[in-house]
């Protein structure tokens, strides 16, 4: 790992977001590529915050400011990561399904499909089916993103498949599926297209889907 990077691990640990910006800053100025500022320095740490939510020392308001704090960071990347001018290639409904509040892997899909010239309507957190249904049908998209990062909420998935087929939509649309408790095994078992373990895998599936 690029030694500029070293402080944003423990800045991140401690949920301080300006030290985070500011290492991130000078990662940037250095000519750092964006993508390894974030795969080196952004992520790897949320790895470690969640081992230690698990192992009782961190707690929901301790994963809360580690997550601004990364967050602060991806915004300060995300131009770079989300190439200018790049022609539209199709629409994405995206958001994070009903009960799940986690939202920053489903933002770095966002941006990436972004980068990747996908016209994106951001749904948020906690969208239920009806929602995702109706933003297909307003915005007559080609996909649907669905991501999920609770055991608890990955089975409000398949509801969304349901409510498409419900309202007629599931025809034209392709369902994409990603977050860290899915595999491709789920994916298919609740009839979603497409599966993607991370980011730049869901622009390559998202690619295919759409041909
Ligand atoms: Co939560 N949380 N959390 N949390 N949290 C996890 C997920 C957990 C694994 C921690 C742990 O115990 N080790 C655990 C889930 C256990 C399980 O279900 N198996 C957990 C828990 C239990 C909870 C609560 C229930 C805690 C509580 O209240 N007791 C609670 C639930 C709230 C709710 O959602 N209703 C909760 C709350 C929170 C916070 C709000 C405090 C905060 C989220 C803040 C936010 O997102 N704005 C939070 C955080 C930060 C985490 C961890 C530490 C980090 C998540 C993260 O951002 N990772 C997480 C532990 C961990 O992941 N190791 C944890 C970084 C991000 C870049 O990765 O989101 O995986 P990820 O996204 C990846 C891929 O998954 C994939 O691409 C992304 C980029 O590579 N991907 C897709 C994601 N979506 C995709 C969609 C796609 C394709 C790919 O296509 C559409």
């Amino acid at each position: 790992m690029e030694e500029i990077l070293t402080p944003i691990y423990q800045a991140i640990l401690d949920g301080d977001l300006e030290s985070v910006k500011s290492s991130v800053q000078a990662a940037m100025d250095a000519g750092l590529p964006a993508e390894n500022i974030l795969k080196e320095g952004l992520i790897p740490p949320m790895g470690e915050v969640g081992r230690l939510f698990e192992a009782g020392e961190y707690f929901v308001p301790e994963m809360l400011v580690s997550a601004r704090a990364m967050q602060g960071g991806l915004t300060l990347i995300k131009p770079l990561l989300a190439a200018d001018n790049v022609k539209p290639v199709g629409k994405v409904v995206i958001g994070t399904v009903k009960g799940d509040l986690h939202d920053i892997g489903k933002n770095l899909v966002s941006i990436m499909l972004e980068g990747a010239g996908f016209e994106i309507k951001d749904l948020g957190t906690d969208v239920p089916p009806e929602k995702f249904v109706e933003a297909a049908r307003e915005s007559g998209t080609g996909l649907v993103a669905m991501s999920a990062l609770l055991t608890t909420t990955m089975t409000a998935m398949p509801l969304v498949i349901q409510a498409l087929e419900a309202a007629g939509l599931r025809q034209q649309v392709k369902v994409l599926v990603g977050g860290a408790p899915l595999t491709d095994a789920y994916a298919r078992q609740i009839g979603a297209d497409g599966y993607a373990s991370d980011a730049n895998a869901a622009v390559r599936v998202a690619l295919g889907l759409l041909g």
